[in-house]
C-alpha cells in the first residue's frame, strides 16, 4: 500500500541541535506530535550511531513516531528503525530492498529523472531538492525551486518529501506545490522553542 507521509518530515542531526542535549531536542519534538522523524548522523562512529539509533527507536515507539535512519541500512536494521532513507550515493534501492524487504526506503533525488528511477525502482517516498538555499548541507547543487517541484509532483506519483531552505515562511508554498511533506532542519532544530515551531508549521498545514 502506499505510504502516506505526515505534512512534516522532522530530522534530528545531533550537529544541528546547537549544544542542547540530543535527549531534551527529541523529547520535545515528540511531545509537540512529530510522526515521522529521519535520525541524521554525519560525525559519529558506527556503535555510537547504533547507541543514539537504540535510544531513539524507544523514544519514538513510545510517542507512535516512525523512525528512519539516514545513509545507513545495517543501522536501520539493528535498532529495528521504521525504514532508511538512501541518497544517490549511498547504497543503492535494489541493494537496500533485499536487506530490508517491506520495510520503508526513500530516495533523495534532484531532478526528473532520478525521481522516476526512484519511483520505478520502488521507492516509497522521494526527497527531493535543495528546495531553496541551504548552509546546513553543501549539496553542490542549485536552488531546486517551487517550478521544478511543480514539475517533479507532475512526473512522478511517489509520495514527495521536499528539503532544502524550508520553513515556516516558506513551508506553504512547498505543500501547494505538491509536496507531501516538508523536511526540515535547521528552522526547527535553531528554534528558540523546538515545540512551539512545529506546532505553528502542523497549524499552518491544516489551513493550507
Ligand atoms: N539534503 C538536501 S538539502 C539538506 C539535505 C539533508 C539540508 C536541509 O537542511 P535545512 O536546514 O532544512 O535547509
Ligand atoms: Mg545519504
Amino acid at each position: 500500500m502506499a505510504l502516506t507521509l505526515p505534512p512534516l518530515y522532522a530530522i534530528l542531526d545531533p550537529d544541528q541541535i546547537k549544544g542542547r542535549a540530543i535527549e531534551e531536542v527529541l523529547g520535545e519534538m515528540l511531545r509537540a506530535g512529530v510522526t515521522m522523524l529521519q535520525l541524521r548522523v554525519k560525525s559519529l562512529a558506527a556503535k555510537d550511531f547504533l547507541a543514539l539509533s537504540q535510544h531513539v527507536r524507544k523514544a519514538t515507539e513510545t510517542h507512535h513516531c516512525r523512525l528512519i535512519v539516514n545513509d545507513r541500512v545495517d543501522i536501520a536494521m539493528a535498532c529495528n528503525a521504521d525504514g532508511v532513507h538512501l541518497g544517490q550515493d549511498d547504497l543503492p534501492l535494489h541493494a537496500g530492498r533485499k536487506l530490508l524487504g517491506n520495510k520503508i526506503i526513500g530516495i533523495s533525488t534532484h531532478d526528473i529523472e532520478q525521481a522516476q528511477q526512484a519511483e520505478s525502482g520502488g521507492a516509497d517516498y522521494i526527497g527531493f531538492g535543495p528546495m531553496f538555499g541551504t548552509t546546513t548541507k553543501d549539496t553542490g547543487l542549485t536552488a531546486r525551486g517551487i517550478a521544478m517541484l511543480k514539475q517533479i509532483r507532475a512526473a512522478v506519483n511517489v509520495p514527495i518529501v521536499a528539503i532544502g531552505g524550508v520553513n515556516e515562511q516558506n513551508v506553504t508554498q512547498v505543500w501547494q506545490a505538491g509536496a507531501d511533506s516538508a523536511a526540515i532542519i535547521s528552522d526547527i532544530l535553531g528554534a528558540e522553542e523546538i515545540a512551539g515551531k512545529v506546532a505553528r508549521i502542523t497549524r499552518a498545514h491544516n489551513s493550507t
